[in-house]
């Protein structure tokens, strides 16, 4: 069995299982069975770069971790990766900032990551680069002459081709994309804008799932990320969430939940959700004093000015929405800035009439399909969800809505509440299906044997 080497910006941390997310769950599994290393940053900031690398071995999982510069940090993390491709990818031109700096600096980074991490590979290795922080590091290993079959992950959306052209030197990146053997997105709508891009603006060709720039053929493909359903489900019904469960319920004195859990990001659209939440309560006034909106949104990426201006945005609204509403005796929402472990948030999820999940742009959003997991069968809740969200391609049974509408999730709200037990109940199981049956091993699954498949045809090539 090959090792796996898995490289990402930032490695979970092995051991703390419960609180683990399932991506960190799937690939621990893979890197134990293979004795494989997973490489990443290890969220540290030394004074001066030395390459040092940091080995540790948890449950079984080997990790190699480096510690970065704070200038890294700032043009690497907090500006290329967060305040350039981030916006971009999710549409939002107006939001990204073009620095040369940034760029250099994420280069820079990338080499860093291709120094350390090339002597750790050995030659029948399979090597898995996850996600948008480090899209040039295949090449860089080409560069370093590693041979090695090699796979590309990208967790957000691929952008449309009129918007990626904003990116000063996008050729040069999107084309080491063409280092890999095997290149994954979320949903055919995003591998569409990619192979879109290459066809239009580079004058690559398509066939099937394999993608041509000059003498490159790589396989692009989409594969939809999942939960750990079984999991998550034994999760919501654990003593933690049971507690959990019951303290909700006791402090809600029968009133519907919906809830909402988000990292605290623009592109999960929360400013929207609360003025759709506002727009419900104004047509609806026969629910008010009978709803709660719980909105979870731990902070994040608090470096970055864009995510400060939608933290001070959110905090306004949710007291000015309160302030109009609330009675001394209920408060339409509840507005919390913190995270909680995962079988807490699971007995929350449960206690929810509504799950109310409204990105603008999404590459696919678990917490769509956490919520799904979470419910009781005897006595499911609605799942409402964003068209944007790439989730939507998969759980065609939520009530689907445009998150910028706020009278589409008025609607949907009052309809979800309205929703006899039958019906929510054969929406549910049908979402259940998907979410258990592509869950997170299958795509673990569906994407390394795409990656250890891929060695043959470059084999053959090379025999030719
Ligand atoms: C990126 C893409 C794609 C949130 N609050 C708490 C908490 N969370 C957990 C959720 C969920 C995860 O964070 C968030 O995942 P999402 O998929 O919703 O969103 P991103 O963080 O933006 O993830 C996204 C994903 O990568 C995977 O490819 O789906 O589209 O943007 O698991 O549960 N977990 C706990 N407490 C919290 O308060 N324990």
């Amino acid at each position: 069995m090959s090792r796996l080497i898995v490289i990402s910006n930032r490695v979970s941390r092995p051991g703390k299982s419960s609180n683990q997310g399932g991506l960190a769950v799937a690939l621990s599994q893979a890197l134990r069975e293979s004795r494989g290393i997973w490489v990443g940053w290890s969220g540290e900031v030394t004074d001066h770069f030395t390459g040092h690398i940091g080995f540790a071995e948890a449950d079984g999982v080997k990790t190699a971790t480096i510690d970065l510069e704070e200038q890294d940090v700032d043009e690497y993390y907090n500006g290329y990766a967060n305040k350039t491709l981030w916006p971009l990818f999710h549409f939002r031109i107006d939001l990204a900032e073009y620095e040369r700096d940034f760029e250099g600096g994420y280069n820079r980074v990338n080499q860093r990551f291709a120094d350390c991490a090339s002597p750790l590979i050995e030659p029948e290795d399979i090597i898995w680069v996850q996600d948008y922080h480090l899209i040039p590091l295949g090449q860089m290993f080409r560069d370093r002459g590693l041979k090695n079959r090699m796979g590309f992950f990208l967790h957000i959306p691929w952008p449309p081709t009129r918007l990626l052209v904003s990116l000063p030197h996008h050729t040069k990146l999107v084309s080491s994309l063409f280092a890999y053997d095997v290149v994954g997105f979320h949903t055919e709508e995003w591998l569409e804008s990619f192979r879109h891009y290459i066809e239009k603006e580079m004058g690559g060709t398509v066939k099937g799932d394999y993608v041509t720039l000059g003498d490159r053929t790589i396989q692009a493909i989409a594969c939809p990320i999942g939960i750990n359903a079984q999991a998550f489900a034994q999760a919501a019904t654990s003593e933690t969430a049971q507690k959990m469960h019951r303290q909700v319920r006791a402090s809600l004195q029968d009133r519907a939940l919906i809830v909402g859990v988000d990292r605290l990001d623009y592109s999960k659209g929360l400013e929207e959700r609360f003025n759709g939440y506002a727009r419900f309560l104004k047509d609806h006034p026969e629910y008010h004093r009978k709803v709660v909106l719980a909105q979870i949104a731990p902070p994040s990426r608090g470096e970055v000015e864009s995510y400060q201006q939608i933290r001070a945005t959110l905090d306004a609204l949710a007291g000015r929405i309160n302030g109009q509403y609330s009675d001394v005796d209920w408060t339409p929402i509840r507005y919390v800035n913190q995270g909680y472990p995962r079988d807490q948030l699971a007995g929350i999820y449960r206690a929810a009439r509504i799950g109310l999940v409204t990105p603008l742009r999404d590459g696919m959003n678990l917490v769509a399909k956490e919520y799904v997991a979470a419910q009781d069968p005897d006595d499911p809740g609605v799942l409402i969800l964003s068209r944007f969200a790439g989730a939507a391609i998969q759980l065609k049974d939520a009530l689907l809505i445009n998150p910028y509408s706020p009278e589409e999730m008025s609607d949907a709200i009052s309809r979800a509440l309205d929703m006899p037990l039958e019906k929510r109940k054969a929406r549910w199981r049908a979402m259940m299906d998907s979410v258990e049956t592509q869950d997170i091993s299958w795509w673990r699954e569906a994407f390394t044997s795409r990656l250890m498949a891929a060695q043959d045809k470059t084999q053959l090539s090379e025999a030719e």
